[in-house]
């Protein structure tokens, strides 16, 4: 009986099996190590989609740190992020190539974006801060930033570097975006709820949907 069934199942993977070709654009990695370096910054991004939500970020911006981490804990992405930026001239560098960097690890991960849910869409409150985020990741880059902060410093974080990291992400990640603040006055609680709305809605459009082969596009591409 068993050696029947070992054949079986041997025939079973057979028939099952398939040309490489066909098979490997389906399998994206859904991780990636990006390394980017410039003149002015050197940044390097590790990226899991599919982690339990450890993040580590060492970028010389503690407040970037603070989110980033944030982002990873709500995503449940594992997330390891390390820069070297020219933070004696400005902290714009390092924080916009981060949002550029981190963006490029999403769209090595996603592949050729077969098998994800695409679409994602969080609301995440901070006390009195309200913040949504709307994600479609089609491969078309669009950010819509309604995000108004009228404290220009967080401690000594810029808030609108907020959108500059945004508009990076979005670029490289090759997605659409869109942040909306409902509500909001604690600059700090208004940036953290954005994150964290960002994290659940990328979390969502990243994540595997079972019902679907190939992409969720009647074009046949999202990339
Ligand atoms: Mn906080």
């Amino acid at each position: 009986m068993q050696n029947k069934r070992k054949v079986g199942l041997q025939n079973q993977g057979k028939t099952r099996a398939r040309p490489v070709a066909e098979i490997a654009p389906a399998e994206a990695k859904r991780s990636a190590e990006v390394e980017r370096k410039t003149r002015e910054t050197s940044v390097t991004v590790a990226l899991k989609l599919d982690g339990t939500g450890l993040g580590e970020a060492k970028t010389g911006v503690p407040f970037l740190d603070h989110m980033l981490e944030s982002f990873a804990r709500h995503g449940f992405f594992d997330l390891k992020v390390e820069a070297k930026g020219d933070l004696h001239v400005d902290d714009h560098h390092t924080v916009e190539d981060v949002g550029m960097v981190l963006g490029r690890a999403f769209r090595e991960a996603l592949g050729d974006r077969a098998g994800i849910k695409r679409f994602g869409e969080a609301t995440v409150p901070l006390d009195e801060a309200v913040c949504t985020a709307i994600v479609d990741i089609s491969g078309r880059a669009y950010l819509g930033y309604n995000v108004p902060i009228s404290q220009e410093l967080v401690g000594n974080f810029q808030t609108a570097l907020v959108h500059d990291f945004m508009k990076a992400l979005t670029d490289e990640t090759g997605m659409n975006l869109h942040l909306n603040l409902v509500s909001g006055r604690n600059p700090h609680h208004i940036i953290e709820a954005t994150f964290k709305a960002l994290a659940r809605a990328m979390d969502q459009a990243t994540g595997r949907e079972p019902r679907l082969s190939g992409v969720l596009s009647t074009k046949g591409t999202l990339s």
